[in-house]
């Protein structure tokens, strides 16, 4: 009797259900590079090598451990390109009895294996992920009965199953939430501290030459590759994050800066996404950091809140949406995404800015793909499901589950509203009051109207003009669509003729 746990890229944990439950003399373990993973997006080079790098450092710690893996390199000469084949392969090599695997993150994927049932003819078994803090069921138990969602409840019911921060029945300091706290716009003076760097080792310079190689057309820039490859380098990075930016990450949150790319984030997005860090372990040590005092409250709670809240709440939405999720366009947006997406080539400086940074460190924060990348997009009307595309495809930490809810849903409302209570919108004052950005823009962010003006400004109204039949009920919105309402005649001509001008010259 021979077992076959296919273990997928981004499921490289040792609390891997199929693994626990696993004995290693009759196990066979695959991991597998395919040309379909690592081709269906364009996907950043530094993204693909960060995968793979860590899924063969993953496979050697497997080794070093006592079980047998069957690893498939992308260049193997019979590597067949996608997963099934790959299994099939594996199950006739190693004359397999039984195939057990944990379920796939993303909807693409899971699709694919559940079809393994009926094309192999050994049982396969599929075994829920618990690698995350709220399961399906408890999702869907939540969700049920309600019109909208709303990530503060949900967050809430999760802060009281997990216990943390919570002092008894009451939130720890008599809030929630501290988010209020969390929105200082950064200071050039304030020092900021720089994340870990990881030399690449021999697996991970082998990995950059084949990436180099084959993905060399991609959007991203390989050099100055820095990411850790293994558990223990991820948990460094993150000794790292408590230790100098912990105290200060709700204070400057939302802030941006055009030469500190990082701040005081964690960058931590892409080792937990890929199984290398554990959500809840990581909460409960910023906890302790706070009741030992050396985190502010708006500090700790602002962490545990992201991930507890908005990444287990993204990903209940994620699967209970999907199919047909991608395919939502509440707003009718129909622009193509403009070319600058994959060059940076714009005058608009913020945008410059945040996409150069995308492209040579696959990483932008929050703040920078919600309220500029996301932003402009918004209000421009281009099409979410090319600009989920470009989401998917340039950030290390991009799978499926987290980021098309957070692009089509919070970003670009394209769910009518069912993620988040009101369009992410704004003008250049919010990307000028939290950033240092507009001091180097070919355009003025104090100027309303005209070809200087900054683009931000007139598409923002012009957003709310198109959309205020939609817009005038709700009451976050309610106060904007009035005052474009009361704007003369001439003016919302001079808007439409401005966002008019501008967008014809992007397409
Ligand atoms: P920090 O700011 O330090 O936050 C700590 C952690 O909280 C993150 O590592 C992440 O795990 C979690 N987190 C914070 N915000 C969110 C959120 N909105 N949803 C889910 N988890 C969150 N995150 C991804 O992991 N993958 C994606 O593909 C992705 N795509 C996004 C696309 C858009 C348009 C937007 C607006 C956000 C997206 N995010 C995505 C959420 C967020 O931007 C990233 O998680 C964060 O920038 C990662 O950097 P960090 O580790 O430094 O995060
Ligand atoms: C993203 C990615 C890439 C680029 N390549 C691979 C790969 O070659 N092999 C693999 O196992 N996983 C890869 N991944 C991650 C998978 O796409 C991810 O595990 C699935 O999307 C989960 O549903
Ligand atoms: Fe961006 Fe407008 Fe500021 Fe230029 S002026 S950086 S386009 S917000």
């Amino acid at each position: 009797m021979t077992v076959l746990i296919p273990v997928l890229g981004d499921q490289l944990s040792p609390s891997l259900p199929t693994l626990r439950e696993a004995d290693r003399e009759n196990t066979v373990i695959l991991m597998m590079e395919v040309m379909e993973e690592a081709s269906y997006v364009p996907h950043h080079p530094k993204k693909i090598a960060f995968i793979f790098s860590a899924m063969r450092h993953y496979a050697e710690e497997l080794r070093d451990q006592g079980w047998m893996v069957d690893y498939v390199p992308l260049d193997d000469e019979g590597n067949s390109g996608n997963f099934t084949g790959e299994v099939k392969r594996a199950i006739s090599r190693h004359h397999v009895t039984a195939v057990h695997i944990t379920e796939a993150s993303e909807y693409r994927v899971m699709e694919m294996i559940d079809g393994w049932k009926q094309a192999f003819d050994v049982p396969v078994t599929i075994h829920p992920d618990n690698r995350f803090i709220c399961d399906h069921s408890t999702f869907d138990k939540w969700a049920k009965g309600r019109k909208t969602f709303r990530m503060e409840n949900f967050y809430r019911d999760r802060r009281k199953s997990t216990g943390l921060l919570m002092d008894g029945d009451e939130p720890e300091g008599g809030s929630w939430n501290y988010d209020s706290e969390n929105r200082k716009p950064a200071q050039e003076d304030v020092t900021m501290p720089q994340p870990l760097r990881f030399e690449p080792d021999d697996i991970t310079r082998d990995v950059l030459a084949l990436v180099g190689d084959r993905f060399a057309d991609n959007f991203g820039s390989l050099d100055d590759y820095w990411f850790g490859a293994t558990r223990a380098d991820a948990e460094q990075a993150f000794d790292v994050f408590i230790e100098r930016a912990l105290p200060c990450f709700g204070d400057y949150q939302d802030a941006m800066l055009a030469d500190q790319k990082f701040l005081f984030h964690a960058l931590i997005s892409l080792y937990l996404n890929v199984g290398l860090l554990d959500p809840l372990a990581i909460c409960r040590r910023v906890e302790d950091e706070y009741y030992d005092g050396r985190a502010p409250l708006n500090a700790a709670e602002g962490f545990i809140r992201q991930i507890i809240g908005w990444r287990e709440y993204v990903r209940g939405i994620y699967w209970r949406e999907m199919p047909g999720y991608e395919e939502q366009n509440a707003l009718a947006a129909d622009r193509d995404l403009p070319g600058f997406y994959w060059s940076g080539e714009t005058g608009m400086a913020c945008m410059k800015a945040c996409i150069a940074q995308t492209r040579d460190e696959a990483y932008a924060h929050h703040i920078q793909r919600l309220m500029v990348t996301g932003n402009f997009a918004l209000i421009a009307g281009v099409d979410p499901k090319q600009l989920h595309i470009w989401y998917l495809s340039v950030y290390a930490d991009a799978f499926e589950w987290v980021e098309l809810p957070n692009t089509l849903g919070m970003s670009q409302f394209g769910d009518g509203g069912l993620l988040a209570s009101k369009p992410y919108a704004s003008s250049g004052s919010y990307i000028n009051k939290m950033s240092d950005y507009c001091k180097n823009c070919s355009y003025s962010v104090s100027k309303k109207a005209g070809k200087d003006a900054c683009p931000f400004n007139y598409l923002y109204w012009d957003f709310i003009g198109r959309h205020a039949e939609r817009f005038r009920s709700n009451p976050r919105m309610a106060m904007m669509v009035s005052s474009y309402g009361k704007f003369s005649d001439e003016k919302k001509a001079q808007i439409d003729a401005d966002a008019r001008r501008f967008l014809d010259d992007l397409d």
